[in-house]
């Protein structure tokens, strides 16, 4: 299956969403004021975000559409465009590449989002470029988070570096990047518990861990990438916020949107943030996650055909 059928079959729920849902709107055969305004609302309902939802209004609006074209089809056509001017600059598919020296990478995020999932899909692909990759079971809160993310080392065939329960995360990372660099690594990826963005402690816990990658090489952490659930809906924003304060994110990764209608919620943070993705979590499966392509994201989330 190609890369471009797995991005369909993962947004078909959004996009049949959007196309469904344009199409209800489109009645008649020409855009009149009325129209555009549901066309607005309907986008602001599917998580795409004011300020987008209103600036595809007025790309509708501005264009001059053929009346003998299929107005949905053209409809579809100017998102497309708007989607991919709006996110091609943020593609960020060079972190998959292969690299000579180590990069530190940090996985935040609040709770069951998918990070650690997200790390083993990561560790797969920075493999299958010829990285030399080890993970950091810095979640030390639960056993199982533990074991979980040793399940995922062990099927992909990576090195881990875990310690017991209740341990310091920030102790593990540590001997991670000593072991990393002693062996030239070229990918730690360190998992940290779930957290809440306004839990104070929690969150000087992930500082800390931060800091201590620091000792090792000055420029660590190199990525910090924070894993956002796109069936939370509106709360990502909040997270993207909270996150950023604290450690400066260098790149999104959202997951779970092959479980939600309202994919969109990626163009709202698109808007809004200007960050980098670097990929998406399509499914549960160690294959689900895909390097994050603007024109593909934008075909497969308006069209269904
Ligand atoms: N459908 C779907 N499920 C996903 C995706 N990514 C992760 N999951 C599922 O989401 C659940 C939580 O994933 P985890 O990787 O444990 O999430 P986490 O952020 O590490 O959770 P905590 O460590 O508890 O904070 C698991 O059941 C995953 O299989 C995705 O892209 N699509
Ligand atoms: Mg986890």
């Amino acid at each position: 299956m190609s890369i471009f059928d797995k991005f369909k079959i993962g947004f078909k729920k959004s996009a049949t969403s959007l196309t469904s849902g344009l199409r209800d709107i489109i009645v008649k055969k020409e855009i009149d004021d009325n129209t555009l305004n549901k066309i607005e609302d309907f986008l602001i309902q599917s998580d795409v975000g004011v300020t987008a939802s209103e600036e595809i209004k007025n790309e509708i609006s501005g264009e001059k559409i053929d009346p003998k074209k299929d107005l949905l089809n053209e409809i579809n056509l100017i998102i497309k465009k708007y989607i991919i001017n709006l996110m091609k600059p943020l593609e960020k598919d060079n972190f998959f590449k292969k690299k000579d020296n180590l990069n530190v990478i940090l996985i935040s995020g609040v709770n069951g989002v998918g990070k650690t999932t997200t790390i083993g899909k990561i560790g797969k692909i920075l493999k299958s470029h010829g990285n030399k990759v080890i993970f950091s079971a810095s979640d030390t809160f639960r056993a199982a988070a533990i074991e979980q993310l040793e399940n995922w080392a062990q099927k992909i065939g990576v090195e881990i570096i875990k310690s017991s329960q209740g341990a310091d995360p920030a102790s593990v990372a540590y001997k991670t990047l000593e072991e990393a660099s002693k062996n030239n690594y070229t990918h730690a990826l360190i998992d940290t518990a779930g957290r809440l963005q306004n839990k104070k402690n929690l969150m000087d816990e992930y500082k800390k861990i931060a800091n201590v990658t620091k000792k090792m090489d000055s420029d660590a952490p190199h990525e910090v990438l924070l894993i956002l659930d796109a069936t939370s809906g509106q709360n990502v924003i909040n997270q993207v916020e909270e996150f950023n304060k604290i450690i400066p994110i260098t790149g999104l990764i959202m997951t779970k949107l092959d479980g939600t209608a309202k994919g969109g919620i990626l163009i709202a943070v698109a808007k809004k943030y200007k960050l980098p993705i670097v990929a998406l979590g399509l499914g549960e499966k160690e294959d689900d996650l895909q390097i994050f392509n603007a024109d593909k994201f934008a075909e497969a989330f308006v069209d269904i055909s």
